[in-house]
């Protein structure tokens, strides 16, 4: 595969550099996990999808990129949506969210479908809905042989950034409509640049300094609920997308205090690990929630208006 633009990767096909994608195969409303076995599970909501088939129907565009992507295009009720599956981490949310960008016109809505900790009294299986993000990072200078930084804390963590509130509300009644209101959560997500140490896990293997984590994080965000690994760079790269492409000379100048912007977010986590108990999911729960929960996220991902932009229609069969 060879690439042109160093700046912006993509091949003589128009296919982005990670994801793998080109014009006309992506829809403008998305749906994003981390797990790919996830995103078949949930293209079998899609119409014309056969639910009882266990591979990605047919019917259906698919994708798979050489660094790990998958996506799935189709319709859900007629509309045209995409599923893409990221793997892990802040890095592959910065991948998805610019190289989806780049190749879709139009204003967009991303949600994310993951999974989480749960700092709070949200049980194993049930969903979080955060209206806000903010990342919690490893303080590498903290570690250093040079003690200069001794003083600092372990752990940096930043400012918030919220969701589009209309994805969040919508997201919140489709997840009560399908889950019952007492398995539902709101409040605020902590993504960490570990599962392990940023995410207060004790590892006798390495020197985290991370015991009193929690008790943090509550001090910086009373409503802190979840605790994951990608949806502060969601949020965060929709508050800072812009409307129509930057001139150069405003590009410096630019920051992010606009409320305008070309991507809306959302997300919800269904809760894997419940952190207060210890508990962690079983594969029987994971397979009840996914199904239920990601109806949910088409139902909202179809329901938000994108305003008087034309739907991108996605290509449909490979
Ligand atoms: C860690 O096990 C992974 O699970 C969570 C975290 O954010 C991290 O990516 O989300 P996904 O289940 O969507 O991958
Ligand atoms: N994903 C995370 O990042 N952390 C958890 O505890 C569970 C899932």
């Amino acid at each position: 595969m060879s690439m042109s633009n160093a700046n912006f990767p993509m091949d003589a096909e128009g296919r982005t550099y990670h994801v793998g994608i080109k014009r006309g195969e992506l829809a403008n409303r998305i749906i994003t996990v981390g797990d790919p076995a996830r995103a078949i599970v949930l293209s079998r909501s899609l119409d014309g999808a056969d639910p009882s088939v266990k591979t990605i129907s047919p019917n259906l565009f698919s994708h798979a990129s050489h660094r790990g992507f998958l996506t799935i295009t189709g319709r859900y009720k007629g509309t045209p949506v995409s599923i893409v599956a990221i793997g892990m981490g802040v890095s592959m949310m910065d991948f998805f969210v610019r190289e989806c960008r780049a190749v879709v016109d139009g204003p967009m809505v991303m949600i994310r479908l993951g999974s989480c900790g749960s700092l709070s009294d949200a049980k194993v299986g049930d969903i979080c809905v955060p209206s806000s993000s903010y990342l919690v990072q490893r303080n590498y200078d903290y570690f250093a042989d040079d003690s200069s930084s001794s003083s600092a804390s372990p752990y940096i963590l930043s400012k918030k950034f919220d969701a589009d509130p209309e994805v969040i509300a919508t997201l919140v009644k489709n997840m009560s409509a399908q889950l019952g209101d007492n398995h539902v959560w709101k409040g605020i997500n902590a993504t960490a640049d570990s599962f392990y140490s940023s995410q207060g896990r004790q590892d006798e293997n390495f020197v985290d300094n991370n015991q009193e984590l929690f008790t943090e994080l509550v001090k910086h965000e009373p409503e802190t609920l979840t605790l994951e690994m990608e949806t502060f760079l969601l949020y965060h790269l929709a508050r800072t997308s812009t409307v129509a492409p930057l001139k150069e000379e405003s590009r410096l100048k630019a920051n992010a205090t606009s409320n305008k912007h070309s991507i809306r977010a959302g997300a919800c986590m269904m809760v894997f690990a419940q952190r207060k108990s210890n508990e962690f999911i079983s594969k029987e729960d994971v397979a009840r929630v996914e199904p239920i929960a990601g109806k949910a996220v088409f139902d909202s991902l179809v329901e938000v208006s994108l305003g008087d932009e034309s739907e991108l229609h996605a290509t449909e069969g490979s």
